[in-house]
């Protein structure tokens, strides 16, 4: 089978990827080396997934641009030239766009396309993809690049339609210019988007009342222009940056590891001194002052009080300061960096909305009621999240064998081998899916990991003409023990994150990531070089060939 690349192909595809952001373009480059016939479908009307729907105010990146970036064409890393630390989202999202065009990836995408059903029919061994229009092929391979952090959480508020003003949510914001000069805006949500969004709109807006329900823990970005000479010096030796990248916990921060000795062998003056030079460093860095500090409480409740007086010596008002300061446990939800966020607090024209005490009742046709008051308002902004990891998957109809649908094998938490097969679903690969390291890494590091060893996989299948492969249900059952066992020996699982699922009313509370990416790496790489151990591999001759 082959087809001119992007050509309508009434014998389908070898691969079928679902996603044009990060994962989707770089599995499309993939696949076009193997030689193999591919289209992508891509909801939005252009390429850059998270980056292009999320072109909220202050949009901005917390993993540094160097690092943040493809690692797949040396002529790529060393062409492009980033301009900040952390970069803005325009700037992603222009990055992307050259990537696209650099290597003409265009012609393989089918955008404003977004895929409804995916159906593995036994007997021809192939995905059957149907689009919301309704339009269906096939494929032998299906792909979802889908992303973690994709489908918007908008809470189902009574009187949502009855607004009269502008909605938005931060990450489906429109692609055109929005002013809330002079407005009475109001941002629901304290976590990484209305962090970044709050100070930028707080210095347009004529008020702005934020709706917190959980006070977020914000570290300064300390964001700034990339010294020539840095971006210089990573450059003259890239892959070994990203060798050493590939080693740490979080797949990044090479430069700036964690500490692994104990808080409690510090001094009280030692720790201050290293939390201060972590804190004006700026970065995530400040979870890393101490070994334990992720793994133990008594660690993290000092790590967290020093946040805290931070947070006192920043908002003036010391009943303001209490309100903002939060009491979970440190880090056991993203962490989130900000530029400005808690002196935002000291402008005349901001106001914290306590809505855990006296929680939103509802939308008006003016603004928000909330238990305690009504708020009139031109424009709200939701940045209250997604339906993180499941939610892009689960919303897609998926059936594997026998019918059996992904939303009833997962009904009781996401269950995968590696996080990137499921049992019941031959040839569908999830990238950076549930009980892979994926959010809790530089995503793009993981994608590229994903990204090859799917790549690898293929060729593998085709050299041994293998026409489908399909995790096992042992490998998938010690696998999902495995990721909860992990989790344990740290802090996350103890507070109501997006990790676990606890945003999202009714959603099973499973810890979803894996903790930890060089073992994952290894693990990966053993897989593979054991001929797939913990996958079911399948012969069948008559299918073998993809031509
Ligand atoms: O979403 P969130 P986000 N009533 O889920 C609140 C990545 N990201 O979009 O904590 C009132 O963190 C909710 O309150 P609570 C990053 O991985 C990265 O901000 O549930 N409030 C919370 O305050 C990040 O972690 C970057 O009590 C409600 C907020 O909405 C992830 O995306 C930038 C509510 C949601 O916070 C998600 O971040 C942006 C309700 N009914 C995002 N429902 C960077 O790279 C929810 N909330 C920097």
């Amino acid at each position: 089978m082959r087809s001119t690349p992007g050509s309508a192909n009434s014998a389908g595809f070898d691969v079928v990827i679902v996603g044009a952001g990060i994962a989707g373009l770089q599995m499309l480059y993939r696949v076009r080396e193997l030689g193999l016939t591919v289209r992508a479908f891509e909801a939005g009307s252009d390429v850059g997934g998270t980056w292009y729907w999320n072109g909220y105010p202050g949009a901005r990146c917390d993993v540094e641009s160097l690092e943040y970036s493809y690692q797949f064409s040396e002529e790529l890393q060393q062409e492009w030239e980033w301009t900040e630390r952390f970069a803005t989202q325009p700037e992603i999202l222009r990055y992307l766009n050259h990537v696209a065009d650099r290597f003409d990836l265009r012609r393989d995408i089918q955008f404003n396309t977004r895929v409804e059903a995916l159906t593995y029919d036994e007997d021809a061994g192939r995905w059957t993809v149907r689009t919301a229009a309704g339009d269906e092929t096939t494929a032998r391979f299906a792909v979802m690049a889908t992303g973690c952090l994709s489908s918007a959480n908008v809470p189902a508020f009574a009187g949502l339609d009855t607004f009269a003003g502008e909605i938005y949510h931060t990450g489906r914001w429109p692609h055109h210019d929005v002013d809330f000069t002079g407005k009475r805006v109001g941002v629901i949500g304290t976590g990484s988007s209305g962090i970044q969004s709050i100070p930028v709109v707080a210095e347009q807006a004529a008020e702005l009342y934020v709706f917190q329900r959980t006070a977020a823990y914000s570290l300064p970005a300390g964001n700034h222009p990339l010294d020539p000479a840095e971006q210089a010096a990573i450059k003259a030796d890239y892959a070994g940056f990203r060798a050493r990248n590939n080693r740490m916990p979080s797949a990044g921060n090479s430069r700036f590891p964690a500490n692994p000795a104990s808080i409690f062998d510090a001094t009280p003056d030692e720790r201050e001194a290293a939390f201060d030079f972590r804190w004006a460093r700026g970065g995530p860095g400040l979870l890393g002052t101490y070994g334990d500090i992720m793994v133990n409480k008594d660690a993290n409740d000092i790590a967290a009080e020093y946040v805290r007086e931070k947070i006192r010596q920043i908002v003036k008002d010391p009943e303001l300061a209490a309100r903002l300061s939060p009491e979970q446990v440190l880090g056991c939800k993203r962490i989130c960096l900000d530029t400005n966020y808690y002196e935002t607090f000291n402008r005349p024209n901001v106001h914290l909305v306590d809505v855990a005490a006296a929680p939103i009742e509802r939308l008006t046709p003016t603004g928000i009621r909330t238990r305690a008051g009504e708020y009139e308002l031109d424009a709200v902004i939701f940045a209250t999240g997604f339906d993180a990891m499941t939610g892009a998957l689960l919303s897609i109809d998926i059936r594997g064998r026998a019918d059996l649908t992904l939303r009833e094998k997962w009904s009781a938490g996401p269950r995968t081998y590696l996080g990137l097969g499921v049992p019941g679903f031959p040839n569908l690969f999830t990238i950076s899916g549930p009980g892979s390291p994926s959010v809790l890494t530089n995503m793009m590091v993981s994608i590229h990991q994903h990204v090859n060893w799917i790549g690898e996989c293929i060729q593998y299948l085709r050299d041994n003409e293998i026409v489908s492969i399909e995790a096992t249900l042992e490998a998938e059952q010690a696998w999902v023990i495995h990721v909860n066992e992990v989790a344990d020996t740290t802090l996350y699982p103890q507070c109501n994150s997006w990790y676990l699922g606890a945003n999202i009313p009714g959603k099973t509370r499973v810890f979803m990531p894996l903790v930890g990416f060089p073992a994952y790496l290894d693990k990966c790489a053993e897989v593979a070089a054991n001929g797939y151990e913990g996958f079911d591999l399948t012969r069948d001759r008559r299918l073998a060939s993809c031509d």
